[in-house]
């Protein structure tokens, strides 16, 4: 997508990247006056894929990555209360959110399940480090129109699998719509499991959700 003020997103990603919270905060609800709130999470976003690749290249550890993770958590609360505005028609549905399990990375989860309850669904988070068992128990609880399932390491996108087998065992798989995405997942892979959605961001996501019912 284009960016409507580039300059502005380099500098909150710089902000992000820099990983110090104070003037990472100041720049972002400055950004705010000028700038759509999702654009700033995007730009947030591409900030967290380079904190990401200066872990990969060991010039950051996980410190970094944790305190990289609480600045973006932080500044998403400033958004919030700005993303609902010029939302249009309610969707209605229930979703079932999780981060699958072994996987504790949630910020993008916590996005989507903002942009969900924004777009009218009413959204239950399963937290994370959800196993199949849990998800399978409160589907059957709670008759969620969809399960969405975040995978952030390689190491856990079997998780995915696990859970779409067990749908399968338990005869549930026809009547859910299954929805995926998260760093560690493709469409490819989501084409593999046989999942009905993937999205490669929240924004994407929220529009498939409302697609599949
Ligand atoms: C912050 C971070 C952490 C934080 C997480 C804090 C938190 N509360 O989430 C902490 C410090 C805890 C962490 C820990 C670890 N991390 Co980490 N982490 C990251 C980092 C830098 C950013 C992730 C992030 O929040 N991005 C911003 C959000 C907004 O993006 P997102 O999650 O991708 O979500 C967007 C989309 O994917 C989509 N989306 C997400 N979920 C869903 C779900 C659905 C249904 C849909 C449709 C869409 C969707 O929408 C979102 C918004 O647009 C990534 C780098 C990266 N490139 O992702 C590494 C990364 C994911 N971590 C990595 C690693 C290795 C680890 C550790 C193993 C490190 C260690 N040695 O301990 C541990 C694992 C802990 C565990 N068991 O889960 C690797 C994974 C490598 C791999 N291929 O498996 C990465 C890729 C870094 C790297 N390049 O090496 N990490």
């Amino acid at each position: 997508m284009e960016k409507a003020n580039p300059e502005l997103c380099e500098k909150v990603k710089q902000a992000i990247i820099d990983v110090d919270p104070e003037p990472a905060k100041i720049i972002v609800e400055d950004a705010l006056k000028s700038m759509d709130p999702l654009e700033i999470i995007n730009c947030m976003t591409e900030g967290m894929a380079e904190v990401g690749r200066l872990y990969e290249e060991r010039v950051y550890f996980v410190t970094e990555l944790l305190i990289a993770g609480e600045i973006m958590s932080q500044n998403i609360e400033v958004l919030k209360p700005y993303l609902a505005e010029g939302e249009t028609p309610k969707a209605h549905g229930k979703i079932l959110f999780g981060t699958v399990k072994d996987d504790i990375h949630d910020i993008g989860k916590n996005i989507m399940i903002s942009l969900l309850k924004v777009a009218g669904f009413e959204v239950i988070d399963l937290g994370v480090d959800v196993p199949a068992s849990k998800f399978i128990e409160t589907l059957k609880e709670t008759k969620a129109d969809i399960l969405a399932m975040s995978s952030l390491l390689t190491s856990t996108v079997d998780q995915i699998k696990s859970v779409v087998e067990e749908l399968e065992k338990e005869g549930l798989r026809d009547q859910v719509k299954v929805i995926i995405g998260g760093a560690a997942v493709t469409e490819d892979f989501a084409k593999e499991v046989g999942v009905d959605g993937y999205a490669v961001d929240a924004t994407q996501g929220v529009e498939k959700c409302k697609a599949l019912l």
